[in-house]
């Protein structure tokens, strides 16, 4: 039997997703995206954030490009394919549970789109990132003209794109493709131990909060200003009807709540 695409398991309420195709730097076929798919679809409803992680070296190779060079698709094909990396990472960044993503190696073509569309991106120093579309005589198709020109800018990700230019960690963390770069031989808390931290301390927000955060905050920035801010009254008026939101309230009230500190 062969190994499994994805391992998943979970610590407490942390759900944690797995690349398990290390030999071929994770790189993703069809099967992948559909058990990517698969499952984001049906996450149990206690689990309140995601750790999508990867083994090996390498975070993500993005398209396997072997498969696609031995199933020579038409257009039509490779469009349905393409339709099917979106339908899969429109489900990691909204559906409604934070996804903290945990990067090494590469996080190129694909794996950029992949890594894009979640939400925190913790880094190891020894990270990449670049878009070799160009080089294979391909375009992006898992969602990169949307996701990370909204986070990099659509003229950067044109320059990154034609001159195949690779960012190290500390380049992309300046540009938001990682929030977090840990540096183990500077001191750092090495990046799965972070990025375990961070979805802990995620997953003690109000969970309708959370829901809202990443359910809200990319469509606002797609509407006009008028739109956007009817929206976030909307969806403010709905989270503040949770169940824990007066009690919440009120252990600050009461001095039971954590203040907001630097270096808290
Ligand atoms: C692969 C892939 C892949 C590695 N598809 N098999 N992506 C790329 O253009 C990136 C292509 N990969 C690389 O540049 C390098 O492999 C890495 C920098 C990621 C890693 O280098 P290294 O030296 O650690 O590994 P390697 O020796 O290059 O590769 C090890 C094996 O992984 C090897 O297979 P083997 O059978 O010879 O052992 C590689 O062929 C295999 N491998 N990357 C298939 N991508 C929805 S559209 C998205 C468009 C894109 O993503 S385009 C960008 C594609």
């Amino acid at each position: 039997m062969s190994d499994p695409i994805l391992l998943t398991s979970e610590q407490g309420n942390i759900g944690i997703v797995t690349l398990n195709m290390a030999h071929k730097r994770n790189a993703l076929n069809e099967d992948a995206i559909a058990a990517i798919d698969a499952y984001f679809s049906a996450v149990p409803s206690h689990i309140r954030t995601i750790l999508l992680t990867a083994k090996g070296d390498h975070f993500c190779a993005g398209l396997d490009l072997k498969e696609h060079h031995d199933k020579a698709r038409s257009g039509v094909e490779f469009m349905r394919v393409c339709q099917g990396w979106h339908r899969a990472f429109d489900k990691i960044q909204h559906g409604g549970i934070p996804v903290i993503a945990c990067l090494q190696g590469a996080v190129v073509g694909g794996g950029l789109e992949l890594a894009s569309a979640a939400h925190v991106r913790v880094a190891d120093s020894r990270t990449f990132f670049a878009l070799p579309e160009g080089t294979r005589g391909i375009f992006t198709g898992g969602g990169a003209t949307v996701r990370t020109a909204r986070i990099i800018s659509a003229p950067r990700m044109v320059e990154m794109m034609l001159t195949g230019r690779v960012l190290d960690a500390q380049e992309g963390r300046e540009l938001g493709l990682a929030h977090y770069v840990c540096d183990t031989a500077k001191g750092d808390t090495p990046a799965p131990e972070l990025a375990l931290t961070l979805a802990k301390k995620i997953a003690g927000n109000a969970p309708l909060s959370n829901y809202a955060i990443v359910s809200a905050i990319s469509r606002i920035a797609d509407m006009s200003a008028t739109d956007g801010l009817f929206t976030e009254g909307l969806v403010m008026a709905m989270i503040q009807q949770g169940d824990d939101v007066q009690e919440r309230l009120g252990e600050f009230v009461n001095k039971k709540a954590h203040k907001v500190q630097l270096n808290a």
